[in-house]
């Protein structure tokens, strides 16, 4: 009776069934956070230490969803990817039982994975033993941070590259090093799960905009529109703004904001690769008063023009009146790689080794190059784990150290590494100036940056030179509107134009 009374407080406050599997520490921390927020979750783990984990504290994953799938009681795969892919071969046959015993009726499996370590990375070898169950998929993935080791940002590198070779599954890509930008000042032990209850807000606030009692729907992004853009095997990408007016200009500025460069998701996303794009608003009677009907018509029609007819959909919903701002969620999905994958497998290229030209271009296949030969581990996976366990499991547990000075963390990497706190820094390096040497330096690298073969890199060049004034850097901006990126373009013109 319990268990029929759970399915019906899960179908009524819903849209979308979304069962959490989660691989390794990471991916069981974050099926636990699914877990908490009501949802039904599995982990499975190489190690019996971290699945204990999941039972303490505030995480509490009861000890009948924890698997363990490690082989001869070894305690994890100590980074090792090929011995979590024999982990998960090995015990193909009963993962897919347990799964299976708690799916009844799911729309959706969200497969949840730190990439990085040994157990996580090897989570397409998980995928293709949940495939007979015939329910859709989406992974959930954390890339490395930049400080964590090369093995790490390999590992990773080399599972993005097997996750978008499988065909029909959808993946959520996040980004741990600016989420560690963000909240470094959170402690060590506190860290993890405030960051993975911000990586899941958005997709469980988007799953309950109809059976929330704070908001009343004007027009309701229905259940079913959200399950079309979960399923849609896209890149999916999540973002969050304030607004204090429900104006077009800001509405479209929140939203190549959101894309370009979300604090919870690996950035660089184009509006023109956006094949579905779902946008809630959520506002005060004194803001939707003030907004014509038509205008939201004409917000759709303008979306769908720039991302040349992506699939739109629209909620609109009253919040209550004591609310200043207006939030505006937004859910797009895209079919191509964000231009932020490129800066991971680039450290990863100079952290692994020496790697050739082919590394360059991140097409919608990620091109390994030599990355798929790197011999890291000896093979025999109980040897080699012996051999890497203390490098990387501290490399791992090091607590993150955000970098002081924006100007230092570039001198440690590329100048191609396009990485928005640079960009803030030489902002404030060109606004407090004391000799037009230092403003010269700044101008020539930003001149330098909007040529650049790297979206991203054009994209906050001409950010920070129409931040600085439009004025001083009128040649440059000029340039930028032919850019072949249209928000590069749309920055550029609107830096002019206000000029
Ligand atoms: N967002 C988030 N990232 C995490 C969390 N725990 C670990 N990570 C990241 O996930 C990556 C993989 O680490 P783990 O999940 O510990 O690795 P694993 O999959 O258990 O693999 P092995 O330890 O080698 O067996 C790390 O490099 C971290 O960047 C977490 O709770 N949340
Ligand atoms: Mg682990």
């Amino acid at each position: 009776l319990k268990r029929a009374a759970e399915d019906v407080v899960r179908a009524v406050d819903k849209a979308v069934d979304i069962v959490a599997v989660g691989l390794g520490q990471a991916g069981g921390n974050l099926a636990a956070e699914f877990f908490r927020r009501g949802y039904r979750a599995l982990a499975f783990n190489t190690a019996t230490t971290d699945l204990r984990s999941l039972g303490l504290a505030e995480i509490r994953l009861p000890e009948e969803l924890r698997f363990y799938i490690g082989l001869e009681s070894y305690d994890g795969a100590g980074s090792d990817m090929a011995y979590g892919r024999e982990c998960i071969r090995t015990h193909a046959a009963e993962i897919r039982d347990h799964v299976a015993a708690h799916t009844a009726d799911a729309d959706l499996l969200l497969v949840t994975a730190g990439f990085g370590g040994g157990t996580g990375s090897a989570v397409t070898e998980l995928t293709q033993a949940l495939a007979e169950l015939s329910i859709p998929m989406v992974v959930l993935a954390t890339l490395p941070t930049e400080f964590e080791s090369g093995i790490a940002k390999v590992n990773a590198a080399r599972a993005l590259s097997e996750l978008v070779k499988q065909r029909g599954i959808g993946s959520i890509l996040i980004d741990n090093s600016r989420l560690a930008h963000q909240h470094g000042e959170v402690s060590y032990d506190r860290y993890y799960g405030r960051i993975n209850r911000m990586i899941v807000e958005p997709i469980d606030a988007f799953n309950r905009l109809n059976s929330r009692a704070d908001v009343s729907s004007i027009r309701s992004l229905d259940g079913e529109d959200y399950r079309t853009l979960l399923v849609s095997s896209g890149i999916l990408n999540f973002s969050t703004a304030t607004l204090t007016r429900l104006s077009g200009v800001a509405m479209m500025d929140a939203l190549r904001g959101g894309l370009i460069a979300s604090d919870i998701h690996v950035e660089g996303y184009h509006l023109e690769d956006v094949s579905y794009l779902a946008m809630v608003i959520e506002a005060p009677e004194h803001l939707l008063s003030d907004t014509a009907f038509s205008v939201f018509e004409q917000w759709s029609e303008h979306l769908k023009a720039e991302t040349g007819g992506a699939g739109i959909y629209l909620g609109v919903y009253r919040t209550s009146a004591a609310q200043a701002h207006a939030t505006v969620r937004l859910l797009a999905s895209s079919q191509t790689l964000p231009d932020g994958v490129q800066e991971m497998v680039t450290q990863a290229k100079r952290e692994g080794g020496q790697l050739q030209t082919k590394l360059q271009q991140v097409p919608s296949e990620l091109a390994l190059g030599e990355i798929e030969q790197f011999e890291l581990f000896r093979t025999g996976p109980a040897n080699a784990r012996r051999r890497i366990v203390p490098a990387a499991a501290s490399a791992a547990t090091t607590p993150y150290k955000v970098p002081t000075s924006p100007m230092h963390s570039n001198t440690a990497s590329s100048p191609q590494m396009p990485d928005r706190n640079i960009y803030d820094g030489l902002a404030k390096e060109f606004e407090h100036a004391d000799s037009d040497e230092v403003k010269q330096r700044v101008s020539t690298r930003l001149e330098k940056d909007q040529t650049s073969s790297n979206s991203l890199v054009r994209y906050y060049a001409v950010r920070t030179m129409s931040k600085l004034g439009p004025r001083v850097f009128a040649s440059a901006l000029k340039a930028a509107t032919h850019d072949e990126d249209a928000t590069v373009r749309a920055v550029a013109l609107k830096a002019l134009n206000r000029a």
